[in-house]
């Protein structure tokens, strides 16, 4: 049965259609549009999936915030340019008449990553490194999604209790460092309204402080791996996003784990289905696998 699945995140959007043997057809991109109201997330969801909606038995939802009853409630609003709830399960369901099923994001990658190592561990824990940084866990074989949709919300737990703001209310969470928006945050001088990417693409053209903003951001991840590792016990951390994902950032993290005492080392993988990981996992979660 055909699933049409989406990932909404701080950034971008995305729609395709997975079939029975989690193959992706017909993926598509659009900006997150930034906006207090929920009628230009409406808008934006309507056309990305108006070309695939036809071909689908359901609809699975990837996203980004707390998923409570269907809704979305942002914990960071600012990733999502100050909107705060959206009603996720009803808005596709008007828009599709289809049975519809949300789920965070990085739970739904977290589930999609431990199916991708086919049994090989129980215990495991996947890390978005993107607009914010997400976490999802997986605990002698079970999803934790808690009984509000808050567990495994990694990236709002404290690195720096002297670093900045967290769009959360807190104070010095890794988020606030680690992930793209903390990133560009911290920019100064030459690299001032920089985003992520183009901070990744100027270290690589030797740039001493876009070097410095993406260590920064790895150490910081490391630390909480390390953290993780206490927490859980896993037997391995995988990590996706965009930035996650970026050409020499896990082994960065890896140089900085090294670090760490050896009790809170840890296998770290790059996500098996990179940034198809939030898609697959909502669809198989929708599809009771
Ligand atoms: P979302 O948060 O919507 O799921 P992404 O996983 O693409 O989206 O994360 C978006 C963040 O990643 C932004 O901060 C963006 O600047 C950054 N980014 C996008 N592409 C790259 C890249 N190739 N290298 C490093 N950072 C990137
Ligand atoms: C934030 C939070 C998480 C999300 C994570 C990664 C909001 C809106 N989102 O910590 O629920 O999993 O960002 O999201 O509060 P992404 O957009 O970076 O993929
Ligand atoms: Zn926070």
């Amino acid at each position: 049965m055909t699933t049409l699945a989406i990932d909404i995140g701080g950034t971008k959007l995305a729609a395709a259609l997975v079939d029975g043997s989690l193959q992706i057809r017909e993926r598509r991109e659009l900006p997150t549009p930034a906006s207090k109201t929920p009628d230009a997330l409406r808008a934006a969801l309507q056309a990305l999936i108006a070309p695939l909606q036809e071909q689908a038995k359901r609809v699975a939802i990837a996203s980004t915030g707390i998923i409570r009853e269907g809704s979305l409630l942002a914990l960071n609003p600012h990733n999502l340019g100050g909107l705060l709830h959206f009603p996720l399960r009803q808005t596709l369901n008007d828009l599709t008449g289809l049975p519809t099923l949300a789920v965070n994001d990085a739970q739904a990658a977290a589930w999609a990553e431990y199916h991708a190592l086919g049994g090989k561990y129980r215990d495991m824990v996947f890390i978005t490194v993107s607009t914010g940084v997400g976490g999802g866990v997986v605990s002698a074989g079970k999803l934790l999604t808690g009984v509000g949709g808050l567990a495994g919300h990694l990236g709002h737990t404290l690195a720096d209790p002297h670093g900045p703001v967290c769009g959360c209310g807190r104070v010095g969470c890794v988020e606030a460092i680690a992930s793209g928006r903390g990133i560009a945050a911290a920019a100064e001088g030459a690299l001032a309204g920089c985003d992520a990417k183009t901070i990744f693409s100027r270290a690589g053209q030797g740039d001493e402080q876009a070097s410095q903003l993406i260590h920064r951001s790895a150490r910081t991840l490391a630390r909480l791996v390390a953290d993780v590792k206490a927490t859980t016990d896993c037997q391995c951390v995988v990590i996706g996003g965009s930035v996650g994902l970026a050409e020499g950032y896990l082994a960065l993290v890896e140089h900085y784990l090294a670090q760490e005492p050896a009790a809170y080392h840890v296998e770290l993988l790059a996500a098996h289905y990179r940034h198809d990981a939030g898609l697959l996992g909502a669809a198989l979660l929708a599809r009771g696998e």
